[in-house]
């Protein structure tokens, strides 16, 4: 390294090629489409007038694309080596280079059709890293250079790099810094294949996906009277984009539907293996269920609503012919997680599925595509196995799974609950006449009452919007006269038994939280 300015460009360069390979192996993961270089590269594309477009195409003809992403790459490399020469001065330039590099990028990525903020978050991912390289590697530089110092000013006066302890200061700072900027390059060089062997996969399930035409699968309608109009309630339908995320696999597997069969077997007269077209050909069924999340706190938000269709497990179940003596399916993913599910909640009438699809789309690929079980009525953990492969046929006494080897309880019915989700914790509200809502559930039975209750005072009857079947949640809302100062609102359901919902505060492990959710605001 015989100039200094050189390995501080160096510097800039490997933590710009680190930050990109992150945000390429995020983007990958995430399922975004592409990465943010490509986001700008069309949005390049975009903004280029169309004559100046059709004289470049004219010029290089098929290779407009490839081109303009090498310049891309080009441009990068020279603002990062830039940047990391600005480092050598001061840090904060530096890190204002990146930030605007990045926020080009996350223009690009906002300015693409149907973005979402997830689609920023590689974004975010590549900053943080060039920061995290660039710092790494401007230690040892500067270690190097306060040792060693190369600049024309230091030479007449007294030059430390004549004097062997300094030297031996400095070339033990250069050293770190070339192993330290290999490591980064290489690390991000293995990040980056990943990332295009795991996008490569990924992309190609997601085309099939995107294609795949499902005849008895039909539109979500949303039953009339089940949205009531108070603004900032959770939308009764829950878009799948918006809908909760729980699963153990760190990569979410990709599968082909070709590639795809389900096990039936253990305790059966007849073992079936079902291929993805096997199921299509089945009779279908459809319908709303509100899915749960056993770790979900009292007034949280790991619970949505969506229309499923699929196939009736119960129908596939009666075909195997379950045995005598079983009270338990197993069932096992793609990626190994597994799940002890009651046999009952599967056989009975209350219409658990294998479904295919969700809000009248193919299952998206993070909620279990091409396959997953949906029991109404069951938290997800002991029965909304997305990616499932096999159903074993078996007693609880004889397994154990995923979540209850890990202290959670062994049934999981989803315990009946309700939320206040206007007005929100914190927010100001005009005093007088206030209105209340949010979105209560007993599924099983059905909601048959919510009651609210502002600073402890009377319960006061919510109205219930409708509902299309019992294993649904329903918006309630109310209003009240409110003073102005701080308060308090609590909700509770009452099932259709008659049974209020339990006002005992529990954590949700082992098995569900319990408790009235309440909300405290401020009216003036
Ligand atoms: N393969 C697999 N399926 C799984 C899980 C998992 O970790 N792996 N988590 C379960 C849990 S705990 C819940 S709450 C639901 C969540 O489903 P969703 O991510 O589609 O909302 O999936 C269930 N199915
Ligand atoms: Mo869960």
């Amino acid at each position: 390294m015989r100039s200094s300015r050189g390995a501080w460009s160096i510097a800039g360069i490997v933590a710009g090629a680190a930050g990109l390979a992150t945000s390429y192996v995020a983007a990958m993961l995430l399922t975004i489409r592409e990465s943010p270089v490509v986001a700008v590269a069309e949005l390049v594309i975009r903004i280029t007038p169309g004559w100046l477009a059709e004289y470049l195409i004219g010029l290089v003809g098929q290779l407009d694309k490839p081109l303009l992403i090498l310049g891309i790459f080009g441009f990068l490399a020279l603002v990062c080596a830039w940047a990391g020469r600005l480092a050598r001065r001061s840090w904060w330039a530096a890190v204002l280079v990146f930030a605007a590099l990045a926020g080009v990028g996350a223009l690009a990525v906002s300015l693409q059709r149907g973005a979402t903020t997830t689609d920023g978050v590689p974004v975010v991912i590549g900053f943080v890293t060039w920061l995290a390289v660039l710092a790494l590697l401007v230690g040892p530089l500067r270690r190097a250079e306060r040792a060693a110092p190369d600049g024309a000013e230091s030479d007449q006066i007294h030059d430390p790099a004549h004097d062997p302890a300094h030297d031996a200061i400095a070339g033990h700072a250069r050293r770190a810094f070339l192993v330290r900027a290999g490591l980064v390059a290489a690390v991000g060089a293995v990040v980056a294949v990943a990332g295009r062997v795991v996008g490569r996969g990924r992309r190609h399930v997601e085309e099939t996906r995107r294609l795949l035409r499902l005849p008895q699968v039909s539109e979500p309608v949303v039953p009339r009277g089940a949205r009531t109009d108070l603004e900032g309630i959770s939308p009764w339908a829950t878009r799948n984009d918006r809908f909760y995320l729980i699963h153990t696999a760190i990569i979410v597997p990709t599968i082909e539907p070709t590639d795809w069969s389900l096990r039936i077997h253990g305790a059966v007269d007849r073992e079936l293996v079902l291929t993805y077209d096997d199921l299509l050909r089945r009779e279908f069924t459809e319908q709303w269920v509100t899915l749960n999340c056993v770790s979900n706190p009292v007034g949280g938000d790991l619970i949505g609503n969506a229309w499923w269709s699929g196939v009736r497990v119960a129908d596939l179940l009666e075909e195997a012919g379950v045995q005598a003596g079983a009270d338990a399916v197993l069932q096992t993913s793609h990626d190994g997680w597994t799940c002890g599910t009651p046999l009952e909640a599967l056989t009975d009438d209350r219409g658990a599925m294998l479904a295919v699809a969700m809000n009248g789309v193919p299952l998206p690929i993070e909620h279990g595509f091409p396959v997953r079980t949906i029991v109404p009525g069951l938290y997800g953990y002991v029965s909304a196995t997305k990616w499932v492969e096999d159903l074993e046929v078996t007693r609880f006494a004889d397994i154990s799974a995923y979540w209850t080897e890990r202290g959670w309880g062994e049934r999981g019915p989803v315990k009946q609950s309700s939320r206040v989700d206007v007005p929100r914790s914190g927010e100001q509200v005009d005093a007088g006449e206030v209105r209340f809502g949010g979105v209560a559930w007993a599924q099983g039975t059905g909601v048959s009452a919510v009651e609210f209750s502002v600073d402890g005072g009377p319960w006061t009857p919510a109205e219930l919007a409708g509902v299309p079947n019992v294993d649904t949640w329903v918006q309630w809302t109310g209003s009240l006269d409110v003073e102005p100062g701080d308060h308090t609102v609590r909700v509770r359901a009452v099932d259709a038994d008659g049974t209020v919902q339990d006002g005992t505060e529990r954590d949700v492990l082992p098995d569900g939280a319990t408790g009235w959710h309440t909300s405290d605001f401020t009216a003036s």
